[in-house]
């Protein structure tokens, strides 16, 4: 069983998200999401549209996500991967060599972004439109 394990906050989910977890589920047989609460994006600086609550709703209707646990630190991926014997960790190139750390433990992917698309672009094309007078 080749577990594959990545972590954020999916608010607002849109393709660029879908697509992420597409690619990181094809790369073993079960894809495990630790989901960005609340109290963590606050330590990420972001603040989500969605609660967590929420989110992990819309994420758990996502068919490439076996498992989703919750986020609540930067320290808490080693245990993890230990505690899920992940084989891959897969995040995006933004955060290239952030967790290179973590490479004694497991294989360390950064995936390129899908370009164009992203949860700040949704909410200001939500706002520009809601200025937009009938
Ligand atoms: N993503 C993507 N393409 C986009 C937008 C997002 O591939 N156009 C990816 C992100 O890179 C991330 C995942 O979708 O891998 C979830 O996106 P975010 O919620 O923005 O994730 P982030 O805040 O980067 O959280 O400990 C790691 C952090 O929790 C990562």
């Amino acid at each position: 069983m080749k577990t594959i394990l990545t972590y954020g906050t999916f608010d607002l989910l849109h393709v660029g998200h879908v697509r992420l977890l597409r690619r990181a589920r094809a790369m073993g047989d079960r894809l495990i999401v630790g989901l960005s609460t609340d109290d963590f994006n606050l330590l990420k600086g972001k603040k989500s549209f969605y609660s967590f609550i929420r989110r992990l709703e819309i994420l758990k209707a996502i068919r490439y996500v076996t498992i989703i646990i919750p986020e609540n630190s930067w320290e808490q991926k080693e245990r993890d991967i230990k505690r899920y014997s992940a084989s891959v960790l897969v995040q995006t190139t933004d955060w290239r060599g952030k967790f290179d750390h973590l490479r004694s433990l497991c294989k360390v992917i950064y995936l390129p972004r899908t370009k164009g698309i992203s949860t700040t672009l949704i909410k200001s094309a939500f706002i520009s439109n809601a200025r937009k007078p009938n």
